[in-house]
């Protein structure tokens, strides 16, 4: 069913600020898509960013929005959660923002399980202050900060988030956008810490630097590079080597897990003492 994507843009705020090819848009896209397909209220949404080209994203939405400082996006997410737990809290960050600066915080909103819907735009790299390598950077792959290889090992979000206690976990790319819309939608329904990591392309910054080429060629490039998760769990150890799997990797449905349902308890449990 075709879906009017503009009643939830600022039409004033375009034409937006990304390059052409930059998968930032697909992602905004299947965001605005996986939202009309849920019940929630756009008047009890929030959008909250840190810094960075995928950092503008809320700012294009018509959400009451926030545009954090650079890797606090989760930070200030979780107070308006914690203050106001009724609404729907949605996290947009960048892969630099979300587990380099921002790693800290992400690792403990996992902890928390707080009811926020994190989706982290992994380009692999710092598109918006020229390209230098982020924690997602590959070993190898150059950079302008590694012109002869990065010599870090990247990090592997969707395990260390699990690890860190989210509750949904996930992982999309750009090259699958109904996929996303299906990942999202479930994220943004699930009540705990949802974690959805999108393989996303930068072609400017990224993939012309690594001799991977334009749009099309990093999009052919994710769909080499994964797997349904599903196929991903038969596969022996030696062929997962550079592959990511694609879908839902983990989910705990346990609500009253969550940290404001937590902190409601304590509030009740004081509330009846006074009585
Ligand atoms: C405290 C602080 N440190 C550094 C910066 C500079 N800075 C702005 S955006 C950015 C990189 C963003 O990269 P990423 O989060 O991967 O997002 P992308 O631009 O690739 O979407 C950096 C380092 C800043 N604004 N504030
Ligand atoms: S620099 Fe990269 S991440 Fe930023 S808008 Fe351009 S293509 Fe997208």
């Amino acid at each position: 069913m075709a879906v009017d994507i503009y009643k939830y843009l600022r039409e004033d705020k375009l034409p937006h600020i990304w390059c052409p090819g930059c998968g930032h848009g697909t992602i905004l896209n299947s965001l605005v898509r996986a939202i009309d397909q849920t019940d929630i209220d756009p008047d009890k949404t929030v959008v909250v960013s840190g810094i960075g080209c995928s950092g503008r994203a809320p700012g294009y939405l018509k959400f009451d929005t926030l545009h954090t400082t650079h890797g606090r996006a989760i930070a200030f997410a979780t107070g308006i959660k914690l203050a106001n737990p009724e609404l729907n809290v949605i996290v947009l960050t960048g892969d630099g923002d979300g587990s380099a600066i921002g790693g800290n915080h992400l690792i403990h909103g996992c902890r928390r399980n707080i009811d926020l819907t994190v989706i982290l735009f992994n380009n692999q790299i710092y598109g918006m202050t020229g390209g230098q390598y982020s924690p997602m950077t590959p070993t190898g792959a150059v950079a302008t900060t590694s012109p002869y290889g990065n010599i870090d090992q990247d990090f592997d979000l969707v395990d260390l988030t699990r690890s860190a206690g989210a509750t949904f976990v996930a992982r999309g790319a750009t090259y699958n956008p109904r996929q996303m819309t299906k990942l999202y939608k479930e994220g943004l329904e699930h009540k705990g810490f949802s974690f959805i990591e999108t393989l996303d392309q930068c072609p400017v910054n990224y993939g012309r630097k690594n001799n991977i080429g334009g749009p099309t060629e990093m999009l052919d490039w994710q769909k080499e590079h994964t797997v349904p998760a599903s196929k991903w769990e038969k596969m022996p150890e030696e062929e997962k080597e550079g592959i990511f799997p694609l879908g839902v990797i983990h989910r705990k449905d346990d609500p009253e897990s969550e940290y404001t349902a937590r902190y409601q308890q304590i509030i009740d449990s004081f509330a009846k003492e006074d009585e």
